[in-house]
This record gives C-alpha cells, structure tokens and sequence, in this order.
C-alpha cells in the first residue's frame, strides 16, 4: 500500500499522532494537510515525550520526509519555537519542507480569535484562540498572507500593511479594543522569514516525486470528523477540513492518489471545546477516565469532556471520508470499569434517527441508545499481542466492528511504540 491516510473520526484527541508515528516506522513521507498549532499530537518513544502542534509526528522518526501542506496555517513564531524544541531534544529537521502556498497566521488572528470568543459570550466555541479560524476566514476572503509572500519582503510588506489597517478598523470598531503596530509585526516577521526560508519549498511537487517513484505517504489529518468545517456539529467546529477528503485540497494531491483510510477511534469519547456531545457523561466514571485518560488539552491544558463511545459519530466518519479500517486507542483506559455503553443509535422524542443530524438542535434533543458490554479488570498496558486481551475487551472490540461495519487493524493498550498492536 503505497499511501495511507489517518483521520480523527471523533472530536480529535483519537491518538493520531502514536498512530501515525507507529506506522511512519514503515513510511517516507507524511504530511500534514489541515490546521494548525491548534492541534496537539503526543508521542512517547524511547522514554521520551514529545509534544508536536505543527509539525508532522513522523519527524520523530530519522530520516523522513515531513510535509506541511498548502491547507496548513502557520503561525511562523509557533513553527520557529517547534523546531528549536526538537532540536534540543536532538531530532533533526533537516527534512521538513514547508508549502510555499500555506498561509500564515498573524498577530492580529490571534487578537480576533480571543475577542469574538469574548463576544459570542455563552455561545462561545471554545477555539484554542490560536487565531486559526480568522487566518482561514483572510485565506476565504482573498486577503490572506501566504509563506510565499513572506519571502518577499517587498510584497509582505504591502499586503501586511493593508491587512493591519483593515483589522485595526474592525478591532476598533466591534470591540473597542487597541490597534496593532504594522511595524513591529514585520519586523518580528521578517526574522521569522529566514529562520524558515530554507524550508519552503513546493510541496506538492515534492509528493508527486515521491509517489512516482513508489515512496510511502501518510496523511496525518489534525483535529476530528466532528470538528470538520463541513462535516462536523457546525458551528462548533474547526475552519479547516480534518476528514480523508481534505487531503487532495490541503496537501495538492489528486484522490486517485488516496490509497487507503485509517480511522483512528477512541475507545471513549472526548470533546475539548463547547458543541454538543450526546454520550456525554459525568461524575464518577467520566473523572476516572479524564484521570487514567490523562484528557487535559495538550495546547491548551483544557479537561476534556468525557462520553461513552458513539457508534452512530464512527459511522457517519466512516461515510464522509470512507474509512477501510479502525484503529483503537487508549483501550487500557477503560480497564477496570465493571460495564462499558457503546451507542448504537439515537432517538428524539421516542422516534429513532437514522442518521447523524445537521441541526444542533436536533443534536442537543438525541437520546443515546446503549448496549452495554461487560468491563474487564486486568491491567492490559503490557499485553504482547492482541490474543492476551482478555475475552471481554475481545468482545467490545467486536461489537464495535460489528456496529461500524469495519474492522479494527489495530489496537493501542498504552502512549508506546510497542503498545500499539497490529490486528491484519
Ligand atoms: P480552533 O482553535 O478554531 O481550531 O477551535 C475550534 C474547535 O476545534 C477544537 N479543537 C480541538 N479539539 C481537540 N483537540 C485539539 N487540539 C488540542 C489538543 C486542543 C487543546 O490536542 O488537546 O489543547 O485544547 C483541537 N484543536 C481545535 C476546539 O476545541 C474547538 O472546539
Ligand atoms: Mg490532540
């Protein structure tokens, strides 16, 4: 198989990043196609954690070619520190090329993100306020700044200067807020430009070489399905496009060249950020799991709302972005637990609802259905392959196959390399 794909398939936090790592083991190249340094990917290898927001997981990993796509915003401060940060940990970024095309994320993103957070008050999304949905909004409006522009000081320079005006106005005028200085801004900027300069390159060209000449591609999407701008419990999503889709738009490939999709699900539900969330639960169980799940934002330092998994969530993620396989993660959280709900549906009012609903408030009225299997009490962290999972975690992992109608090709059972377990 020569290109792969790893998509959240719920509210992000699913364990992409220890899934792609594990995988990019095998890989040349993985790419990062969407968002920004919203997202937060962990990895743990060799006794080592790192903490990744823009830079693809597969950096940890030698001598790989890592991408961050044209569908990427960057926050070029945010970019700077992640390289310095892996480089005193001794991971090379020799091989890191930036799209020339990704636009950037600027001062003023950042102030807007926080204040129409402020503004929207209890309707609040709850954005990691890293101003990635106002550097979307500029790259929709045509006004965006795009790395290629920031090499040229000149043209950076022009468009930098008519933007700050523009936001300054609206600061002003909707929020009352102060102005931001253009000078410093370029200034601060123009050092970032040749910090990065010998990153950029055109990326898309560089994934077509790789795949004619047979190379291995992962797709490292970042966020979730339900935190897709399309797709997901709008407007309680992200501004980018995290499902299998958004690849061909944010990384300048053609879908001929998906080869397959991998739906990295967790074993339970989490949502950082407001929105509905219908297997929400709370109390005990969900602070036991927020504890042993370590569910704290890994940008933010947010808890994250904890539910029970939703099989109706993992089969609308298997439509919209056409998942072959599953892979499990965080299996070992749930250890413990004397039963574990999966949702097999919801109803409304006492009627069943055959899909997941557009309307949130359709949404905020869904019942979840449950099916309740039995919880298992051994500790599974150190398992050597998945026949040692005992026969109940065996048996959740089948109704959920049997739910979603795909199968699991993996499991994880702990943040380690080794823990992560192949199934076919
Ligand atoms: P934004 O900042 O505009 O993308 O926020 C819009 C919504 O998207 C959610 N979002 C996330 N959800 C889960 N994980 C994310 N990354 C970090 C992590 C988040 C953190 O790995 O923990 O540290 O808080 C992520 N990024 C964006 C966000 O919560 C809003 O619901
Ligand atoms: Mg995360």
């Amino acid at each position: 198989m020569q290109t792969v794909v790893v998509v959240g398939t719920q509210w992000g936090d699913e364990g992409k990043g220890k899934i792609t790592d594990y995988i990019a083991e095998r890989a040349d190249v993985i790419v990062r196609y969407q968002g920004g340094n919203n997202a937060g990917h962990t990895i743990v290898h060799d006794g080592t954690t790192y903490k990744l927001h823009l830079i693809p997981s597969g950096v940890i990993n030698g001598n790989k070619l890592c991408i961050i796509g044209n569908g990427m915003v960057i926050d070029p401060e945010a970019l700077v520190k992640e390289i310095k940060y892996l480089h005193n940990l001794g991971i090379s970024t020799e091989n890191l090329k930036i799209s020339e095309s990704a636009h950037l994320i600027l001062p003023y993103h950042k102030v807007i993100d926080a204040l129409s957070e402020k503004k929207r008050g209890a309707d609040k999304i709850g954005t990691t306020k890293k101003g990635i949905g106002p550097a979307y909004m500029d790259k929709a409006a045509r006004c965006g700044i795009r790395i290629v522009d920031l090499l040229d000081q000149e043209e950076f320079k022009e468009k930098l200067y008519a933007n700050v005006e523009d936001k300054n106005n609206l600061i002003k005028k909707y929020y009352g807020e102060k102005p931001l200085d253009a000078d410093t801004i370029y200034n601060e900027y123009v050092k970032y430009s040749h910090q990065i300069k010998n990153y950029v390159a055109n990326t898309s060209v560089l994934l077509e070489e790789a795949m004619d000449l047979n190379k291995k591609v992962i797709f490292e999407g970042a966020q979730g399905t339900l935190l897709d701008l399309d797709h997901g419990t709008y407007p309680y999503v992200t501004a980018s496009n995290p499902v299998a889709g958004g690849v061909c738009i944010g990384a300048g490939v053609g879908p001929s060249k998906v080869n397959k999709v991998l739906g990295v699900v967790k074993a339970y539900s989490t949502r950082v950020g407001d929105g509905p969330f219908p297997t929400e639960i709370e109390g005990e169980t969900a602070d036991r799991i927020r504890e042993i799940g370590k569910e704290y934002g890994t940008t933010t330092g947010r808890p994250r709302r904890i539910g029970w998994i939703d099989a109706v969530i993992l089969k609308h993620a298997k439509r919209v972005s056409g998942l072959d396989y599953m892979a499990i993660t965080l299996l070992d959280v749930l250890s413990g637990l004397d039963t574990i709900k999966i949702c097999t549906g919801y109803t409304i009012d006492g009627k069943e609802v055959s899909h997941f609903p557009a309307s949130i408030k359709q949404l905020k009225k869904c019942k979840p259905v449950y099916k309740e299997v039995k919880g298992w009490k051994e500790d599974i962290t150190k398992i050597k392959s998945f026949n040692d999972l005992p026969k109940e975690a065996k048996e959740f992992i089948k109704e959920l196959e049997k739910e979603v109608g795909i199968k699991a090709a993996m499991i994880s059972v702990g943040p380690k390399r080794q823990q992560t377990k192949e199934l076919i």
